[in-house]
């Protein structure tokens, strides 16, 4: 695999997240803590590397949050964009710039763009038949049309898909389609729109990526591969839409450019934005571009993006792809819409200043090459187990005696023993398998490794002891202080492109500054003599009923959406009134209840009904103690044919309300009246 020293320029880019929600731990470990990590390492070697990013501000889920809001597009992405942008500044994601997809430059750019492979033939135009909506006068996204699933019959399916049962479907396939819009029933008419044959490009794709790219992931790799051996597609680069590039042809009126067509362009506008040089990174061949991304977006950065690339023919094409695979949290996937997740502006809240608690944990935990759980017992035990008890400790006690025996300055080094050679021969080879780890984009690997250094100094100090022979053996004493502080110093460098706030307060401790990343693996970065500031503490334990709150917030998550969930279940088929009126409900009043043997659920209840009284087996009893419901007014369908249950015959049906979690509670009326009243 070629290295980064390889080329003269690195161009990273990143995933620009959709500016309609705010980004959470998912985005951070999937694209922009690894994104980072890398950057920050290519910057302290001193290479040439510009890392772009910025929002993704197209698309249909954007203008339909916008109108269920009753906001204008722009608003929403200029809202989310704001609070995006931030979370990554807060979290010290070292964009050289973020930019939006809004902005002029990117409108100009990604109109040329299409201008360009427009004028070159690169498109072919087809005209489909698409839902149009007659009384809004515009055609219909998929997501803009909704009806009734034609798998599960639930209602309020989309055009692609249906959230009850997890089918993709095409718009024509609904039951009673409606447009979003205007509510009214969708025509089909044809329209015009333009495609670029991935099935042209794909014998170039074919060698480009399967033979000369074999170096890439397994699961980017892979994925292309059955892409391309199921044979490409063309694919419509424009939609009917009004929130959009629009498309710069004659007669392409109320089209805009497919999201997907303008947001990795935005990587160029960006660049552009970045530097009046940005074609020495676009379009040289000594630079190379690496596209940091989550695994859904492996196809349009892989095939469709290349192609278009290709197609327009001076740029460069991305030399890797280390896409990552999928965070869950507490085993569910995370959900913007179901709430489940831990968002970024959120965590710094309740976490105030420990952003590299979470960096190191997102990054220890990366899903590299499968998806992978975020729970907050693992981030409290990688807290506490790790980053306080071994980086931390060793770090504290280091400078902590060095201020107790030498009045906060640098010992001599002495003469070294073999141990301490030992020691100190690894460090340099744990640089070497950091540097290894970070050039293969292996990030768990690159900070276990860098970990292995403060376990390294720990165990060098808790193995050398130097507080029992302080009196007894000073000389000894110097050495090992001397080489603890020069394996803090090390540490403050080696951890800087994983743990950059962390770094900060180490190089201030120690105090040195301006340190690069050859210093790593020196022995001699802390002088005989050089002054050392105060200890401050890098990492403080995080205690059982912090986490909880964290569970607990989450739990409340779970109950909202059960509770959304038992609301939206969808209405029942209309019956006719007198089909209702056959039913003979009334109000009992309990007076007598008992378990029924051998069950867990049923209670056996004689109930007043105004009538008679009767025997009502009701499955209840894991909400209910018998002694607390006697007197109990409750709704009781009295004419429901009689049932017998565990050989009891049960005369009618008390009616249940369900909560959010499937606890019952009785349905009875407001005041208290007499038995027998009728219910309708
Ligand atoms: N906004 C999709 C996503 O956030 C999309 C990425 C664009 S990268 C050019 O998953
Ligand atoms: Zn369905």
């Amino acid at each position: 695999m070629k290295q980064s020293k390889d080329f003269k320029r690195t161009l990273i880019t990143t995933a620009l997240p959709y500016a309609n929600g705010p980004v959470h731990i998912g985005h951070l470990a999937g694209v922009y803590v690894p994104a980072d990590i890398y950057a920050r390492y290519l910057r302290m070697q001193g290479r040439d590397v510009v890392m772009v990013g910025g929002s993704d501000e197209h698309g249909v889920p954007i203008t339909l949050k916008a109108k269920n809001e009753g906001v204008t597009p722009q608003d929403v992405v200029d809202k989310f964009h704001g609070i995006i942008k931030e979370a990554f500044e807060d979290f010290g994601i070292t964009f050289d710039v973020y930019s939006r997809t809004t902005t002029d430059i990117h409108k100009k750019t990604a109109s040329d763009f299409f201008k360009t492979l427009y004028d070159k033939g690169e498109f072919v135009e087809k005209v489909t038949e698409q839902y149009y909506d007659e009384e809004a006068k515009q055609f219909l996204a998929d997501r803009y049309i909704t009806g009734t699933c034609p798998s599960c019959k639930s209602e309020g399916a989309y055009g692609d898909q249906c959230e009850s049962c997890g089918t993709s479907l095409n718009a024509t396939d609904l039951i009673n389609p409606k447009s979003v819009i205007s509510g009214s029933k969708p025509v089909i008419k044809e329209t015009k729109h333009w495609y670029l044959p991935l099935d042209k490009h794909e014998p170039f794709l074919k060698k480009w990526i399967l033979e000369d790219h074999k170096e890439w992931k397994s699961n980017v790799y892979g994925q292309c591969k059955s892409w391309i051996d199921l044979g490409l597609q063309p694919r419509a680069v424009s939609r009917d839409l009004d929130w959009g590039v629009p498309v710069p042809v004659d007669g392409a009126e109320g089209k805009v450019l497919y999201v997907w067509f303008d947001a990795p362009i935005g990587y160029i506008s960006a660049t552009k934005e970045l530097t009046p040089d940005w074609e020495k990174y676009w379009k040289s061949d000594d630079s190379r571009m690496i596209h940091f991304i989550g695994k859904d977006n492996i196809v349009f950065h892989c095939i469709v993006f290349p192609s278009m690339l290709k197609a327009e023919g001076s740029y460069i094409l991305p030399e890797n792809v280390p896409a990552n695979e999928f965070l869950n949290l507490e085993g569910d996937k995370i959900s913007t819409s179901r709430n489940w997740a831990v968002w970024l502006h959120e965590y710094l809240v309740d976490f105030k200043d420990k952003q590299d608690v979470l960096r190191y944990v997102l990054a220890a935990n990366a899903p590299e090459t499968k998806d992978n759980d975020f729970t907050w017992k693992d981030f409290q035990t990688r807290n506490n187990s790790e980053l306080v008890a071994i980086l931390g400790n060793f770090v504290n006690r280091a400078v902590v005696l060095t201020h107790k025996y030498y009045d906060g300055k640098v010992p001599a080094a002495g003469t070294y023993t073999d141990y301490d050679k030992e020691a100190l021969a690894e460090i340099p080879q744990i640089v070497e398998r950091v540097e290894a780890a970070l050039e293969g984009f292996k990030f768990r690997e690159a900070i276990r490794e860098m970990m292995n250094l403060a376990r390294l100094g720990n165990k060098y100090l808790a193995d050398s002891e130097p507080w029992k022979i302080q009196k007894t053996d000073a000389e000894r004493v110097q050495t090992i202080m001397s080489i603890c502080l020069q394996i803090t110093a090390n540490l403050s460098v080696l951890i800087e492109p994983f743990l950059p706030f962390t770094a900060k307060k180490m190089q201030g401790m120690i105090n040195l500054s301006g340190l690069v990343w050859s210093d790593c693996g020196k022995l001699d970065l802390l002088k005989e003599g050089h002054e050392i500031n105060e200890p401050e503490l890098l990492f403080d334990k995080i205690e059982d009923e912090t986490i909880q709150i964290q569970l607990d917030k989450l739990e409340q998550a779970k109950k909202a959406n059960e509770a959304a969930a038992a609301i939206a279940t969808p209405a029942k088929e209309n019956v006719s009134f007198d089909d209702f009126s056959k039913m003979d409900i009334r109000v009992g009043t309990i007076l007598e209840a008992e378990k029924v043997k051998k069950t867990k659920k049923l209670l056996k209840l004689t109930v007043d009904t105004g009538i008679d009284q009767r025997t009502v087996v009701s499955g209840i009893a894991e909400f209910f103690k018998p002694e607390d419901i006697i007197g109990q007014q409750v709704s009781i369908l009295v004419n429901l044919a009689p049932r017998i249950i565990k050989g009891i015959e049960s005369q009618g049906m008390i009616l249940m309300a369900e909560g959010a979690c499937g606890e019952l509670t009785f349905v009875s009326p407001a005041k208290s009246v007499k038995p027998g009243s009728e219910i309708g």
